[in-house]
């Protein structure tokens, strides 16, 4: 058993408690440093805070001048591939990662021995708050690699003080063997990816019970609090959401404490803003919009107003907890993960949604877009909670609660147990077979 201690009480880092006010004159002090550096050492960053009037770090009066500086975007960073926002020579990098890069090229971020250190400290920081403590062990199946998911989550679990095990993605019935065998009192990988290892675990004949898991660490991709609960329920552990992407640091950007009431931002490091995704202008506070960060202390690639694509709402109210910081809820997926479908608009999130609550349905699922005519079509592949089950009355109850809560008809196709394809990382949600249809019509009618 470990120290009695109630882990909602742990905080790694006193500064996660710091006063506003005093937050807000360090991250100055910290906008203007990284400022100095941007114009001492990167080229387009440097043009930016040039477009708005800032020739010097001490132009910079208030946090509030940061709004005239004009956004840094995913392009940006492609244009410059792979080393072109560096703002320290290339040499003094001591690590490379990516992002997962779905279209083309991945976005390459390294890391200074500083970065480096103040990751592994956001790390430490986030997993205690979750509720981590040292000794335990942590299985970690994010996958080791360019992914930060893997080596993030390494570092944070031996800053602290646990047994790391870095079993990494992939084999799916040996991670069983191996969280039985080894105790593993904490799972960290993706939300989908748990929901698989939960499939070998239940295969092995193993039950939670035979299992010595009490959280389970999850983030890389959007899940719904339906998915929270079936995780939680298949493999009787607390689920805890981590937010972050490599362009930040990879997780540690955001974390929830033992409330599980919303991500707190670590303010100290990254400065948020939430935007309106279609012309940049901020919105209120608690409203829904595009995330957007400025590193505050990052040497070797820092971002100003860096645009993620990632849709979410700040809370600002104070949390139980004691912490100063403002939380994230609502991150419902990115936004150009939007289908937009006979003009509704359509998250796979709202999916997952209504797939859940619906009941009777196993928590795999992949949506198909087609458009085999003049309309988009979208069909849900999903498979059965029992095997038992009455299929034709599934896929009816699916269909009229997906018609309800999207305003669109999606046909439902409920499959053979098993044969939704499962992720080993981040879950392909949507299969969009519209440009390779009209592609096909084109080459068809000899017009491509
Ligand atoms: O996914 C970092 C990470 C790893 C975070 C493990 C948490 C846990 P990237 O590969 O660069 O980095 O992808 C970043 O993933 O912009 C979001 O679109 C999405 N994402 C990450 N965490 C969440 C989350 C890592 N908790 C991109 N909820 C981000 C929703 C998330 N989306």
């Amino acid at each position: 058993m470990h120290a009695a201690a109630a882990p909602e009480d742990r905080v790694w880092d006193p500064q996660e408690k710091l006063p506003r006010e005093s937050l807000a004159v360090l991250q100055l002090d910290r906008l203007r440093a990284t400022a100095g550096r941007v114009l001492a050492a990167q080229e387009l960053g440097a043009a930016r805070l040039a477009a708005a009037g800032i020739a010097a770090a001490a132009d910079i009066r208030t946090l509030a001048d940061l709004a005239a500086v004009p956004f840094t975007t995913k392009a940006d960073l492609r244009a410059a591939y792979p080393f072109g926002l560096l703002a320290v020579p290339r040499e003094q990098l001591v690590r490379v990662h990516a992002s997962s890069g779905t279209h083309g090229k991945p976005t390459v971020v390294g890391y200074t021995a500083s970065d480096l250190e103040i990751w592994t400290e956001l790390m430490a920081r986030c997993m205690t708050m979750a509720g981590v403590q040292p000794g335990m062990v942590i299985h970690n199946a994010n996958t080791y690699g360019l992914f930060t998911g893997g080596l993030g989550f390494h570092q944070g679990g031996e800053r602290i003080g646990a047994t790391v095990v870095p079993v990494s993605g992939g084999l799916t019935g040996r991670q069983a063997m191996l969280l039985r065998d080894l105790g593993a009192h904490v799972l960290v990988s993706t939300p989908s990816y748990a929901l698989a290892i939960a499939q070998a675990v239940s295969d092995a004949g193993y039950e939670p019970a035979d299992l010595r898991l009490e959280l389970g660490l999850f983030g890389g991709e959007p899940w719904t609090e339906g998915m929270r609960a079936e995780i939680e329920r298949q493999l009787g552990l607390s689920a805890v959401n981590f937010y972050g992407l490599s362009e930040m640091c990879g997780p540690g950007v955001a974390a929830e404490c033992s409330r599980r009431d919303g991500l707190h931002v670590q303010e100290d490091h990254f400065l948020v803003e939430v935007v309106d995704p279609a012309d940049g202008a901020p919105v209120p506070t608690g409203t829904a919009g595009e995330l957007v960060f400025t590193t505050l202390t990052k040497e070797a690639m820092p971002l100003l107003r860096y645009r993620t694509g990632d849709v979410g709402t700040l809370v600002e109210a104070p949390c139980d907890c004691g912490r100063s910081t403002v939380r994230l809820t609502g991150l419902t997926g990115r936004h150009d993960d939007m289908l937009i479908v006979r003009g509704v608009n359509l998250y796979p999130s709202q999916v997952e949604h209504v797939l859940l609550r619906a009941g009777g349905a196993a928590p795999h699922y992949q949506i198909v877009v087609e458009r085999p005519g003049p309309l988009d079509e979208v069909r849900l592949e999903c498979e059965p909670a029992d095997r038992s089950a009455d299929l034709e009355l599934l896929r009816a109850r699916l269909e009229q609660q997906l018609q309800v809560h999207t305003g669109l008809r999606i046909t439902v196709a409920v499959r053979e147990p098993g044969t939704v394809p499962r992720s080993e990382g981040k879950a392909v949600r949507v299969v969009d077979r519209r440009i390779t249809s009209a592609d096909a019509r084109a080459a068809r009618t000899g017009s491509a």
